[in-house]
């Protein structure tokens, strides 16, 4: 190479690395099971610290040298799929029958509450090779009768801000099962379950919600009632609660005793399949 070609080459080089954008953004997390791995990458979009947010992420799961799964997160019915606010997550388990994991994604899209955004991609039959559903802040992945197969746990986010501020919502416990390679609410098959989750939220309500703000409690531990099949007690309870507890009202800037609590709390109980 002649002098005059290294001084052009050294001037270019220096030129795209002025250019270029720090490849430092660049991030990645796998998890490892077996002889299987997973891997999401994603570059850093904007903020700092806990308010980062981070954009592009794309999923390649392998199974020793060999590419089971890459692509992106699938796209539900949020817009800002591909976006995570904080680092996205990996949890795995064995979600169906055949002995292979199953790698969760979980990643926060941005919103202020209740808004953690799970995928399954599951590694077996093609079919069910990425699954979207939808958990709250906060979900798990448990073996909830022992059989060899993960549930996942969350409570249900439709019930967030429900009659209540968003401190003060209930929500009653909610367990999806990816068994058959779709998103399905199993919950009722646990009435242990529920029944403990239901004497948390009566304390809960005893312990306070009973004369202030408790409007979501009472909605939550009544969705637990009817899922136990006492509805006629559900109701009751609503009644009794209308007449001890306040609400945000219509407006939504003040609280009091909504004379339609019980009744709208029933309609919203029916309308998510509950009651
Ligand atoms: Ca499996
Ligand atoms: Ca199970």
């Amino acid at each position: 190479m002649s002098r005059r070609h290294f001084t052009v080459l050294l001037t270019l080089t220096v030129a795209i690395a002025v250019i270029a954008p720090a490849t430092s953004e660049a991030r990645s997390s796998s998890i490892k099971r077996g002889k299987w791995k997973a891997t999401v990458t994603y570059q850093k979009k904007s903020g700092s610290g806990i308010y980062t947010m981070y954009k592009r992420l794309r999923v390649t799961i392998k199974r020793g040298r060999s590419t089971i799964v890459r692509r992106r997160p699938p796209t539900v019915a949020f817009r800002d799929h591909l976006v995570s606010a904080g680092r996205p997550k990996w949890k795995v388990a064995n979600l169906d029958a055949d002995a292979s994991p199953e790698f969760i994604l979980a990643w926060m899209n941005g919103c202020a509450h209740s808004c953690t955004r799970a995928n399954a991609f599951g590694v077996g039959a093609p079919r069910s090779s990425t699954v979207p559903i939808h958990l709250p802040d906060g979900f798990f992945v448990e073996d909830v009768d022992g059989n060899g197969v993960a549930e996942l746990v969350a409570g249900d986010s439709r019930f967030s801000y429900q009659f209540a501020s968003y401190a003060s919502s209930g929500y009653p416990i909610l367990i999806n099962s990816l068994a058959g390679g779709s998103v399905v609410d199993v919950t009722r098959n646990f009435p242990a379950r529920i029944e403990a989750d239901a004497a948390e939220l009566l304390e809960r309500w005893n312990n306070g919600a009973k004369w202030s703000d408790g409007g979501g409690v009472a909605l939550a531990y009544a969705a637990d009632l009817c899922r136990l099949g006492r509805r006629a007690e559900a109701m009751v309870f609503l009644d009794d609660a209308e007449n001890s507890t306040s609400v945000p009202l219509v407006d939504n800037l003040d609280y009091g005793y909504d004379p339609e609590y019980a009744e709208q709390a029933e309609a919203f109980l029916v309308s998510v399949g509950y009651c």
